[in-house]
């Protein structure tokens, strides 16, 4: 197991002692990665302490340690998964041969670009969620949101130490501007759209940790396959702490319906207006929020047929999510079909099959295996539907549907995906996305509840505390 140093400046698992120079450059960024928080992160929460899990090593049996601490002292290190001896790269026209401990020259823009895309998600999601501990419906809540938030901190370190170590001089600079976009920024925006999004409510909040965080999990899961060993053994590690921020949705989106269930059952009512009055949450309005951001999410698979895909699956850049389950890892003749929108005269709004070679599909191949871990979820909280005997079920929208990147962006569906016209997508879409008055709605619950173990309204408490700790532990001292 590699040795780890956590009494570095910056903690880390990668000898980064032994690379004075290294170590120095990081230690020059760390200074402004700090003023990013103070200015960017969570506000007003400096000098609390929070009840935070910190990564302390890769070993799966103790990998964290749990303690109180303020946010700006969170130890953020730079951990990789343990080598794997002898690791060959497992797919494309590179297959079998040794995996690189360093970038072959031919690939480094590419390398560059997915390492910086990847590294702007995580401080964009922490400057998206930036107000909401004002918000929080529980001390529990509260600190699950600033585990998330310093968590992300850490997955950009882990960007940020392969740019500065395998990139250079540009490598360095790109590290600066991760710091200089911002979430929605005119000027400078983030660079994938789901990441410019507002999110000022913790409906949102549990949304985006259940749909954009899995779509988290299956980009590092291409990495984890990635011919270039330290983006693999870096993204393997980012993947364990990833898995708490989905728990952190799929429960707090439970939470919602379950307290909604509770009310529905007490006043034997289904009648929003009623609802609403009563502060819960409505299931057609947990549908829209749905509905919003599972189809931004897709966006964030890029596009059905994708040459670029198709290039980093040939080179050994990024593969399938788990490559291994696939019996061809060449894909070199291979076809699929995807549907695309066919406008050809007297079929105005139709579809079609096309086919197209399988290493332009990868984009869609990985967006279907997203789909189906998705709805693991949506069946889970059916079932909680139903056995409170209520006649409602919750559906993931299309593929095809409010898509903005890919073959069916500029198109109009209905959540089933049958094409429309404009006009009727503009009629109808109040059904189905999240209104004005949703939202204020919404907001009208977003109300701050600091009492150890109480909740808000419009959530019900969670199963059990963290890390063995009662529901009523001062999870965050105000
Ligand atoms: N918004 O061939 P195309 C996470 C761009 S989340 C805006 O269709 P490609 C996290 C694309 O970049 C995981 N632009 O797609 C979650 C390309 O630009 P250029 C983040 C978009 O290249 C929660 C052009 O459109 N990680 O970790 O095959 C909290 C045509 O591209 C979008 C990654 O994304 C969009 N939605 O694949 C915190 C992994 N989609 O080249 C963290 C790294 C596409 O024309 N990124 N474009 O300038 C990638 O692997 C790829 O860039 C993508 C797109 C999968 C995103």
């Amino acid at each position: 197991m590699s040795s780890i140093d956590l009494q570095a400046l910056i903690p880390n698992n990668v000898g980064l002692g032994e690379n004075r120079q290294l170590q120095r450059a990081l230690e020059h960024w760390q200074p402004a990665f700090l003023n990013w928080w103070d200015e960017m992160g969570p506000s007003d929460f400096k000098a609390k302490d929070v009840y935070l899990r910190t990564a302390v090593g890769v070993d799966a049996s103790g990998w964290a340690s749990y303690g109180y601490t303020p946010m700006p002292d969170y130890r953020w290190g730079i951990f990789m998964a343990d080598q794997v001896p002898g690791r060959k790269i497992g797919f494309g026209d590179h297959m079998g041969q040794d995996v690189w401990q360093e970038v072959p020259g031919e690939y480094r823009s590419a390398f560059r670009r997915l390492i910086v895309t990847q590294g702007d998600t995580e401080p964009a999601s922490v400057e998206q969620q930036r107000l909401l501990g004002h918000t929080a419906p529980s001390l529990y809540d509260l600190r699950n949101l600033f585990q998330v938030n310093v968590e992300e901190g850490r997955h950009l370190w882990a960007m940020v130490y392969l740019l500065h170590a395998h990139f250079g001089r540009d490598g360095r600079e790109e590290a600066e501007e991760l710091l200089m976009r911002h979430s929605g920024d005119a000027d400078k925006p983030r660079i994938l759209g789901t990441f410019n999004e507002p999110m000022d409510n913790w409906l949102s909040f549990f949304m985006f940790t259940y749909f954009t965080d899995r779509d988290g999990k299956f980009q590092l899961k291409s990495f984890a396959e990635s011919a270039f060993d330290p983006l693999a053994r870096t993204a393997r590690f980012m993947l364990t702490e990833e898995a708490h921020h989905m728990f952190v949705g799929e429960t707090g989106i439970g939470r919602v319906i379950k307290r909604t269930l509770e009310v529905m059952k007490d006043l034997d009512t289904d009648n929003v207006d009623t609802l609403r009055k009563a502060g819960v949450i409505d299931l057609p309005t947990v549908q829209k929020f749905m509905n919003f951001w599972f189809t931004s999410s897709l966006d964030l698979f890029g596009s059905e047929a994708s040459s670029n895909a198709a290039n980093y699956f040939a080179n050994g850049i990024k593969g399938r999510p788990d490559e291994a389950k696939f019996a061809d890892h060449v894909e070199l003749e291979s076809e699929m079909s995807i549907q695309v929108p066919d406008a050809s005269p007297g079929n105005i709004g139709g579809m079609k099959s096309e086919t197209i070679s399988t290493r332009k599909g990868m984009n869609e191949i990985t967006r279907t295996e997203y789909v189906k871990d998705c709805n693991v979820g949506v069946t889970r909280w059916n079932m909680s539907i139903k056995r409170a005997g209520i006649d409602f079920e919750l559906n993931l929208p299309n593929t095809r549907f409010r898509r903005q990147v890919g073959v069916w962006s500029g198109t109009h569906t209905d959540p089933q995906g049958n094409p429309i016209s404009a006009a009727e997508f503009e009629a109808r879409k109040d059904a189905w996305l999240p209104t004005d008055e949703d939202k204020t709605f919404i907001h009208s619950l977003m109300q701050r509840v600091t009492e150890p173990g109480k909740m808000a309204g419009w959530i019900a408490p969670p199963d059990r505390g963290i890390n063995a700790n009662p529901l009523a532990y001062q999870y965050v001292k105000l």
